[in-house]
């Protein structure tokens, strides 16, 4: 299926394609495992390509519907900023600014994908905060970011393309119907990858930080404007009010009395809607 797609990339990688994995973001960990003597950059990352998924997974142990027809795609590398220290568990400041940087990736890599998705789609789409790619009709994509051994970064993405040949994911939507046309999961998998390397590129060139996506991410956001409610992955309630945005450090902001309330995590409906099963 993917076998034109090194001619389409110009970013150099060492480019891995399966008919079949669990998921790419364990076939990236356990390729670069293998390979000690690999130095995985972001110049030079490890990428590995699947026509479909036996377990993908979402966030939270969540899983995605992974079957043939989609582009399910994991980038491994090892950011040079895990070698000072960690990613931000630590008390120290330093490591908590690359817990910041790490915990704003999501988003970017959101951003980036919906970017490569605008130039196939006809209809409108939008990004809900933090990682998902939305039109009218469902979910378009997701990204899931995995941080390994603290030393490597797997970003993981799923783009829905063409419709399953056994029934279809409830709540999504598939590329075919927001286009004008039909590309091809090649395309789709070269425009996502060549996207996420140049805004990463900018992100590391402006010290990691989120400050210059923030206007961008917020004019294709989905939900400004509309009641929210935050809950946590097993439902409770976490915070609730009326979305103003995302902040730079990639934080949601409901509005609030005292002025915008950001909120680090947890999952986003309209709030008169139940929470997801
Ligand atoms: C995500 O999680 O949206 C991240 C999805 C990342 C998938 C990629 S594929 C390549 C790499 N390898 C992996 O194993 N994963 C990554 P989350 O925000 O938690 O959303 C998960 C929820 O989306 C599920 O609980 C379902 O409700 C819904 N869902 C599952 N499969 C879907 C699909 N194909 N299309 C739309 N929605 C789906």
């Amino acid at each position: 299926m993917f076998k034109d797609l090194s001619s389409l990339l110009e970013h150099d990688c060492q480019l891995v394609i399966k008919d079949t994995v669990t998921s790419t973001n364990d076939e990236a960990f356990s390729q670069a495992l293998c390979s000690p003597q690999s130095a995985f950059s972001a110049a030079h990352p490890l990428v590995v390509v699947s026509t479909e998924q036996a377990a993908g997974r979402g966030r939270l142990g969540r899983f995605w519907e992974s079957p043939p027809g989609g582009v399910y795609l994991s980038v491994l590398f090892e950011p040079d900023f895990a070698q000072e220290g960690g990613w931000g568990e630590g008390e120290n400041s330093s490591a908590k600014g690359r817990g910041d940087a790490i915990f704003s990736l999501s988003p970017l890599v959101a951003l980036a994908v919906y970017d490569a998705l605008l130039t196939f789609a006809a209809e409108e789409l939008y990004i809900k905060w933090p990682n998902d790619i939305i039109s009218a009709r469902g979910k378009l994509a997701g990204v899931l970011i995995e941080l390994k051994q603290k030393i490597y970064v797997v970003i993981g993405v799923g783009v829905n393309v063409n419709h399953p040949d056994a029934g279809t994911s409830l709540g999504a939507t598939y590329l075919v119907d927001e286009t004008a046309r039909e590309p091809s999961c090649e395309e789709v998998a070269a425009a996502v990858l060549k996207s996420l390397f140049s805004s990463y590129d900018t992100w590391r060139t402006q010290g990691c930080s989120f400050a210059p996506f923030v206007a961008a991410y917020r004019e294709h956001m989905a939900l400004v404007g509309k009641q929210v409610c935050v809950r946590a992955a097993d439902g409770t309630e976490l915070a609730s009010g009326v979305v103003e945005g995302i902040d730079e450090r990639a934080r949601l902001l409901l509005a609030g009395k005292d002025g915008p309330t950001p909120v680090t995590a947890g999952e986003v409906t309209l709030a008169n809607k139940l929470p997801p099963s």
